[in-house]
């Protein structure tokens, strides 16, 4: 009966001394033990009574395995990752960076986007002195507008015809070619109208016709009248990748039992969204 109540505090007084193994014994106190002191942690250590808990810093995550090493967290590989980074994501230790192409474009000042670099204003540009420089995302193109012969160049995008002196032949030509540039984003939403024309004044009875006469060979626009006195150009089918069309627009005028040709020279710049 005695050897029963020996063996029963023996086994009590090991499980209280593992239970407290945390603890010094100090002058018959317990005294909590800081186990941070010796860097246990491979971050941060915050010393509990009795125990310790390590823990990371921003950027970090403790492993589930040792519970004391603290692990990069891969914020590009995180299900949101994705769309962290406009362009492309690097993971770097304790953070990640989001980089842009490596021209044409700057990191925005939320450090995640990609903004257009204007070579226009900022004159980076290689456009010579008698050519234009046009702004694209992404990049920039060097307009130049030669008229062809028998016009003159009447404005920065606009030829007009020469006197005709009754030559039939050349009253067949376009009054006037006039050149337009536009930019687009790949892939915007179809069908979609980008281009409007008609006479500069309307005079009743008149009648437009409106045609693409070149650059439409993959039937990616259309041209349509929209009343007597307008039409439009529509984008029908949507542009995957970057690229430069030249569309060439005729606008034939019916007016006064005579019929007057109108060019547009559109170039359309479609470049990659980011
Ligand atoms: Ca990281
Ligand atoms: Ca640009």
């Amino acid at each position: 009966m005695k050897l029963w109540n020996v063996k029963t505090h023996l086994d009590l007084t090991t499980a209280a001394v593992l239970w407290v193994s945390d603890f010094h014994l100090a002058g018959g106190h317990r005294e909590d033990l800081n186990e941070c002191e010796s860097n246990p942690c491979s971050q941060e250590c915050a010393n509990v009574y009795g125990s310790y808990q390590c823990y990371c810093r921003r950027g970090y995550q403790l492993s589930d395995v040792d519970g004391i090493t603290c692990e990069d967290i891969d914020e590009c590989a995180l299900p949101t990752g994705g769309h962290i980074c406009a362009y492309r994501c690097n993971n770097v230790p304790g953070s990640f960076q989001c980089t842009c192409p490596s021209s044409g474009y700057k990191l925005a000042s939320n450090a995640r986007n990609c903004q257009d670099i204007d070579e226009c204003v900022t004159e980076t540009h290689t456009c010579s002195h008698n050519e234009t420089c046009f702004n694209i995302q992404g990049g920039f193109r060097c307009l130049s507008l030669e008229c062809p012969e028998n016009y003159r160049k009447s404005g920065d995008n606009r030829c007009e015809r020469l006197p005709c002196h009754h030559n039939k032949e050349c009253q067949s030509l376009p009054l006037r070619i006039t050149s337009y540039h536009l930019s687009f984003p790949t892939n915007i939403q179809v069908p979609i109208d980008i281009f409007r024309m008609g006479p500069s004044s309307v005079v009743p009875g008149d009648k437009i016709q409106l045609s693409i006469t070149s650059g439409n060979e993959e039937g990616v626009f259309a041209a349509k009248n929209v009343n007597s006195h307008s039409g439009v150009v529509s984008m029908q089918k949507p542009i995957t990748e970057p690229r430069d069309l030249l569309l060439t627009v005729q606008m034939q005028l019916f007016r006064h039992g005579t019929v007057t040709a109108f060019v547009a020279k559109l170039s359309v710049f479609v470049s990659a969204q980011l």
